[in-house]
């Protein structure tokens, strides 16, 4: 059971790819990590980033590709046109099953991106991507659609959707997220009311890829990561779990 997200750094741990690879430990699949940049930033703001070389990024990936097929990958913080144009083609090159996380800003409202990702992310990504993961602010961005109704989420989903399924996730909607894959499902959920929601945007997508590589349905992988990230806030730990919080810690004789 393995997965990989590329993504970028956070120090803090709670976003990022520290955070994917926690969630995918947490619910039993390896994690393989890709870096797309490195952030200096904690969960009140984002002082600095550096996006890592194209090619250098290149061969990060290719190099675990290598050595054995991967079934899902996830991809968050992508930053610039350069470095989603890469890794399309290494989604086209090698066939890879893709959750898109359409990370724009973090969770305090700092930009991870810049302005040109936006058309990146639909012109050479979102066409290739299985689903997408977009919040509603990222839904809104990337359909055009200003979501104030439940008629404007559904026509943003369905905009988007033009491209791959999407899941838009429902911090923002009753805690309730949208499934759109040519019909429309809600996933019942609950709106958690806490400021350890950084990073929670991550945990969603690496969980709903840690249940995809387990082998459940994409509805289902929905059901779970909600589940999920809920616990996740409600335990506090900046939006993910550790391996613990199923079975308390032991020791080590
Ligand atoms: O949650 C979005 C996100 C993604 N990737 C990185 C981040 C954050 C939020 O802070 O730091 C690297």
């Amino acid at each position: 059971m393995k997965a990989l997200t590329i993504a970028g750094f956070d120090p803090s741990g709670g976003a990022g790819v520290l955070n994917d690879i926690k969630t995918f430990h947490a619910l039993g699949v390896y994690g393989a990590a890709v870096l797309t940049a490195l952030t200096a930033q904690n969960t009140k703001r984002v002082a600095s980033i550096l996006p890592l070389k194209p090619d250098f990024i290149s061969q990060e990936l290719e190099l675990i590709l290598e050595e054995e097929p991967i079934p899902y990958v996830k991809t968050g913080m992508l930053y610039n046109r350069s470095i989603v144009k890469l890794i399309a083609e290494k989604i086209e090159e090698h066939q890879l099953k893709v959750v898109v996380d359409p990370v724009l800003v973090a969770g305090c409202g700092d930009r991870l991106s810049q302005e040109e990702l936006i058309s990146a992310l639909k012109d050479n990504l979102l066409p290739l991507a299985y689903v997408t993961t977009p919040n509603i602010y990222e839904a809104e961005i990337l359909s055009g659609v200003k979501i104030l109704t439940e008629a404007d989420l559904f026509e943003a989903a369905e905009i988007i959707g033009e491209n791959c399924k999407v899941i838009v996730t429902g911090g923002h909607w009753q805690g309730r997220d949208l499934l759109y894959q040519g019909n429309f499902k809600y996933i019942e959920g609950e709106l958690i009311d806490s400021k350890n929601t950084h990073g929670s945007g991550c945990s969603y997508s690496a969980a709903l890829t840690a249940g995809l590589v387990h082998g459940l349905s994409l509805e289902k992988s929905a059901e779970q990561a909600s589940i999920f990230v809920k616990k996740s806030i409600q335990k506090g730990n900046y939006g993910t779990l550790n391996q613990f919080w199923f079975n308390p810690p032991f020791t080590f004789k």
